[in-house]
């Protein structure tokens, strides 16, 4: 299936029943007086988040959603009937936009909360209403209003605790599979991961979400690679593993993937690298003790960054995997406790 997470959708909420006009008839009663009844409210366009949806995909086919119109008002003093709203599902996490103003209209992170996003136009009034001691027989009514209508762009960002990034083969996949149940797609060729994968980490206490992003390389704000669209899915993680490969094929000394990554996260627009990060070096399996030793000073040195924030790790074999979990487990749990 493809993961669609991005979308631009017109939607046009009903208008309102036009009042009627209409006079009593009935038999031995010569001046019936007005009973035009009003007309029916427009349909609204409510947005509902739905748990069971995970991508935006449904709105590659409709674009255009029209809700109905209220029923006209008619003789006998009859309302128009409402219509029914018209219900569209999203996946939580998604943002809506207004596309013209580009101003965020709603964040929808609560599962089942619906919003109103197009108001429906109310009904007309009927003549009834518009007797008085001065006018017993109004013809007069009027039309229903117009429903509102909205350009919106919808943006689907996941709402994970954490996110990784790193280059093409730093082994976050690998990690994902191996700390979750979630099962990305690992392997020994770039750009195997093409679009986000959440896995949950049950914790000893309490259980957090990780999410795994197709990996970045030098250029990406510039679109080399698969660009830094992707980043949207890290935009809301408290933290993030910048996830270095210590057995790089191309050579590329861990502070210097830091930097390039850093380089990336400064590029997207809303500047990623003023987030919490730690670095996590994978693959430890393939060197020795003393090269870690050297490795961990030089990034201490070159990037000021404390040891504790330092990780070694192999994705691989499993080792270090446990400390770091638990440490992740330490900090989203204490910051979850100051937020409430
Ligand atoms: N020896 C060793 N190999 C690893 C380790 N972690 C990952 N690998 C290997 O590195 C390669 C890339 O792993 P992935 O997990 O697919 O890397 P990724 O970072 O998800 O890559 P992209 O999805 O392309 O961004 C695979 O061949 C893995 O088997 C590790 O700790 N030790
Ligand atoms: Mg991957």
């Amino acid at each position: 299936m493809n993961f669609i997470d991005e979308a631009f959708l017109e939607v046009r909420a009903g208008n309102g029943g036009a009042g009627a006009s209409s006079f009593r008839r009935e038999k031995f009663i010569p001046f019936g007086g007005p009973d035009g009844g009003d007309g029916g409210k427009g349909a609204n366009i409510v947005f509902r988040v739905n748990r069971n949806k995970n991508t935006l995909i449904d709105f590659q086919n409709q674009r255009v959603f029209i809700a109905k119109n209220g029923r006209p008002g008619s003789g006998k003093d009859k309302s128009g009937a409402a219509a029914e709203d018209l219900i569209i599902d999203i996946p939580k996490g998604t943002v809506i936009y207004d596309d013209i103003s580009n101003d965020e209209l709603l964040d929808c992170c609560d599962d089942g909360t619906s919003y109103v996003l197009a108001k429906g136009g109310d009904g007309g009034q009927g003549n009834a209403r518009f007797k008085s001691s001065r006018n017993q027989a109004p013809r007069k009514f009027t039309l229903g209003f117009e429903g509102e209508v909205r350009f919106i762009r919808l943006e689907l960002k996941s709402l994970a605790d954490v996110g990784l990034v790193g280059f093409p083969n730093a082994g976050k996949s690998t990690f994902l599979n191996k700390v979750s149940s979630a099962k990305p797609k690992i392997g020994s060729y770039p750009f195997t991961t093409l679009r986000p994968h959440l896995g949950t980490i049950e914790g000893s206490e309490s259980s957090f979400v990780i999410a795994d992003i197709p990996g970045l390389i030098e250029g990406a704000s510039e679109g080399a690679g698969l660009g830094i669209k992707f980043l949207q899915h890290i935009s809301r993680t408290g933290l993030l593993l910048i996830f270095v490969d210590l057995y790089s094929s191309d050579d590329l000394e861990p502070i210097d993937q830091i930097r390039l990554l850093k380089n990336e996260l400064s590029a997207y627009k809303e500047d990623l690298t003023q987030k919490v990060s730690w670095v996590v070096c994978n693959k430890i399996d393939l060197i020795n003790e003393e090269d870690r030793m050297s490795h961990s000073k030089d990034i201490q040195d070159a990037l000021n960054i404390s040891e504790k924030d330092i990780f070694f790790i192999s994705a691989a074999t499993g080792e270090g995997t446990q400390k770091l979990l638990q440490s992740l487990e330490e900090v989203i749990s204490q910051s979850k406790l100051d937020l409430t």
